[in-house]
């Protein structure tokens, strides 16, 4: 007997991409249901090669439900997160709502797995953003040999982080650019076709964006309160794809040749990185691939033990939906959920 998946926000960007990546990975679902707001009730999303016709969220009954994929956003997750897992249904929330709650594990599997256990205080496990979770792969097999003391990274976000009104965006603006149309700004608060805006989400009162605040305090409650960070989140013209300039400096000496070494044996990482031309990986590239790609190693001899990489992933499967349902495949890995149908 399988499970009963729900995955709330199917319609969006990541929602879609959950559906493709429970069936591409042969999650054990005997049923797979598609959620949204009322506004999107009856249209279509694909699971493999079956057709799920959406239903209303607030219609839906979590009681045979045995986990939620949700990405409907944080003020939906703040309403309906607790009702879902006081359901009995584990959510796994893709939002920034349950992140930084100390009752509320934050994932990634391949940095901090043993966390994941702690999830029945809420029912709740959260999912980083999506520039967190690919720099914390990365770091983690660093941290574990040479222990980080600071980093500094500036991100090259793709505008489907902003969901699809990011990617119209981009497309509209490019397409205005060529036919001479006027140029007109919704999501974005400046122009982004053949531009660049170093700014994503809010800013906050020490001048710092949200983005920026998030990936600082995600990476030290993931993989170590004691590692300073400093962040400059940037968004670009590109439609997926996240990349990072990530400068890291440890306690102890590692050399390039090490990094690339444990690197390449690190979970979910994929060293490029052959100091040629093209020898790179670039977010066209990630689009489409589960991997954490890093390329651009090198030592940086401005600082005692210090370290410069590019790192690159798609961010609506590593950053958003992968990691979501490798969470889900992770609760089944430690033993620590069963089918409700089995147990009935
Ligand atoms: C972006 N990183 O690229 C954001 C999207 O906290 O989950 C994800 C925001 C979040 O705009």
């Amino acid at each position: 007997m399988g499970f009963k998946i729900a995955v709330v926000g199917a319609t969006g960007n990541v929602g879609r991409e959950m559906l493709n990546i429970l069936e591409e990975r042969g999650f054990p679902a005997d049923e797979v249901v598609a959620l949204a707001s009322r506004r999107s009730q009856g249209t279509e999303v694909s699971y493999g090669d079956r057709t799920l016709k959406v239903q209303a969220l607030e219609n839906y009954d979590f009681s045979d439900t045995d986990i939620a994929l949700m990405s409907a956003g944080g003020n939906v997750s703040k309403e309906w997160s607790p009702r879902i897992g006081q359901q009995g249904c584990v959510v796994i929330d893709n939002s920034s709502a349950w992140r930084y709650d100390a009752e509320v594990p934050l994932i990634v599997p391949e940095v901090n797995p043993e966390a994941v256990d702690g999830f029945r205080k809420k029912n709740i496990i959260a999912n980083p953003n999506c520039s967190t979770a690919q720099l914390v792969v990365a770091l983690k097999p660093l941290h574990e040999r040479a222990t980080i003391k600071r980093v500094v990274v500036a991100t090259y976000q793709s505008v489907s982080g902003a969901g699809k009104e990011g990617m119209d965006e981009l497309f509209e603006q490019t397409r205005a650019v060529f036919v001479a149309d006027p140029i007109s700004t919704k999501k974005f608060t400046k122009r982004i076709a053949f531009n660049v805006i170093p700014h994503i989400d809010v800013f906050m009162e020490d001048g710092y964006t949200k983005e920026e605040w998030k990936v600082m305090a995600e990476t030290k409650k993931m993989l170590d309160p004691k590692i300073k960070l400093t962040c400059t989140a940037v968004r670009v013209p590109v439609f997926i794809g996240h990349s990072e300039a990530v400068n890291i400096e440890f306690e102890k000496p590692i050399t390039a040749e090490e990094a690339r070494d444990l690197l390449r044996e690190a979970p979910g990482c994929l060293v490029i990185d052959k100091q040629e031309d093209g020898g790179y990986i670039t977010p066209y590239e990630s689009a489409g691939e589960d991997a954490t790609y890093i390329s651009r190693i090198r030592e940086d001899a401005t600082v005692e033990n210090g370290l410069s990489l590019w790192v690159v992933a798609d961010n609506l499967r590593k950053g958003a939906a992968l990691n979501a349902v490798q969470i889900a495949e992770l609760l089944l890995a430690r033993g620590l959920i069963t089918p409700k149908k089995q147990a009935a």
